[in-house]
């Protein structure tokens, strides 16, 4: 076992990069680009490019380790049926979960829109998650896909910071996972909720995980 030492908040924390995954949460077009699902709910989506060279520059690091990178993407099932009605019936109907758009149906699987970003797409053997929610534990494969992998600490970025992402971190430190975040590898259409997001993960000895930057994992890591 090697460990490697990662400077965070609230303290500097060890990890094995053989016994850790790269979690990358739903850095697909329907976030991040115009026409797709965040933009429909009103935000300014050029707000999580900030994401996407940091988190770019992580994975480069975690591959040169051969540690496992998984993604995510949030996204119903063309049929709609696992759906829940109270998430569908949000916004306008023109611009709903399903309903048609420049890139495909609006979060719906196998829709160019749910894909993910060219910029970080992923390789050949990394796993690639569909959840039909928040947290990427909720209805899917991750927990076994990391019991199987003997995995037991967690690097979860992409966006949004307090959604997708808090979400997932929460799932994970309740299962016992050790998550750190960096900070710089996470977006929000909501700046303020970025940073409050960040604090609140760090806060009280660290209750949900440990902050840090992509930065400083790569130095760890080299
Ligand atoms: C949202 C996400 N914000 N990936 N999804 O609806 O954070």
């Amino acid at each position: 076992m090697s460990t490697a030492v990662v400077e965070a908040k609230p303290e500097p924390i060890s990890i094995d990069p053989a016994r850790t995954a790269v979690i990358v949460i739903d850095m697909q077009r329907d976030f991040l680009e115009p026409g797709g699902f965040g933009e429909s709910l009103g935000n300014n989506v050029s707000l999580l490019q900030a994401a996407v060279e940091p988190i770019k520059a992580l994975l480069g690091g975690a591959r040169r380790k051969g540690m496992l990178i998984i993604h995510t993407r949030e996204g119903h099932r063309p049929d709609m049926s696992d759906a829940p009605r109270a998430k569908v019936e949000r916004g306008a109907p023109s611009v709903r979960i399903g309903a048609p758009g420049p890139m495909g149906r609006i979060l719906i699987r196998g829709e160019p829109g749910q894909d993910i970003i060219p910029e970080l797409y992923p390789i050949a053997g990394e796993p690639v998650i569909d959840k039909p929610g928040k947290g990427a534990f909720y209805a899917t494969e991750l927990l076994n896909i990391l019991r199987n992998r003997d995995i037991e600490s967690l690097i979860v970025c992409g966006v949004t910071t307090e959604v997708c992402v808090h979400t997932t971190v929460r799932e994970a430190n309740d299962r016992g996972y050790r998550c750190i975040v960096p900070g710089d590898c996470c977006a929000s259409y909501f700046p303020e909720f970025h940073e409050m997001g960040l604090r609140m993960i760090a806060a009280q000895g660290g209750i949900f995980g440990w902050v840090s930057d992509s930065g400083k994992i790569l130095a760890a890591l080299d």
